[in-house]
């Protein structure tokens, strides 16, 4: 999506569910962005010129024009959507947004993203099977958890789509990737196609 108006550089990849957050959130923003393409696997974010942008190694991140550059999906999700809709500023509202991206990167992504990971791009190396099913069954409470939560409202943190159902759509509806299926999950899987219905949303790897 690059363009002559482009005001900031998204670095990512685009099999990534952390870099898809971002692109998903300025694509529903209609805000302008060049995406830069980084290849996790080939191991582009080790690289010195990226770890000069971010000594972590990681994607995605954004640059703007001024040299600023900000790493961490959920900070730069928070970030983009200040003062949009996404990101309520009521506090307590506001909170319960944050409640939810703390827990995904703490219980969520660590689990569901790792599996998929596993199974999806190593290829279900048999070395892997006892930590792949170590998270599956962290990862199946992690989803279990969010379908009785979204079984008592719509999204994530309340009755509004936010940020927080961004952060965790991006890896839960390709849970199935990692040997995460979603069927015993029919608030969860409501909740999935509410999020793909939202306006402006587009697709993963697109
Ligand atoms: N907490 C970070 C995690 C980012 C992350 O795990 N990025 C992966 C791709 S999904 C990556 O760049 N891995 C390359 C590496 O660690 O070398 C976020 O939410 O942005």
């Amino acid at each position: 999506m690059a363009g002559a108006r482009a005001v900031m550089r998204v670095f990512g990849d685009a099999q990534s569910g952390n870099c898809y957050k971002v692109q998903l959130l300025l694509r529903q923003l209609g805000r302008p962005f060049e995406w830069v393409p980084v290849d996790v696997l080939k191991q582009e974010t080790r690289k010195a010129e990226f770890l000069a942008l971010n000594p972590a190694g990681q994607v995605p991140l954004v640059l703007w024009d001024d040299g600023r550059s900000l790493p961490e999906s959920n900070a730069i999700l928070l970030h983009l959507a200040e003062g949009t809709p996404l990101l309520p500023s009521d506090a307590w509202a506001r909170a319960q947004v944050y409640r939810w991206l703390f827990w995904e990167q703490y219980q969520h992504e660590p689990t569901v993203a790792v599996a998929r990971f596993i199974v999806h791009y190593l290829k279900n190396p048999p070395e892997q099977a006892e930590r792949l099913a170590g998270l599956q069954l962290r990862a199946q409470r992690a989803l279990r958890l969010m379908d009785e939560h979204l079984a008592r409202q719509p999204f994530m943190a309340g009755g509004a789509y936010s940020v927080a159902d961004i952060a965790l759509y991006a890896y839960t509806h390709v849970a199935p990737q990692g040997g995460l299926p979603l069927d015993d999950y029919p608030a969860l899987r409501a909740w999935l196609a509410r999020v793909a219905a939202q306006p402006g949303h587009s697709r993963m790897g697109e």
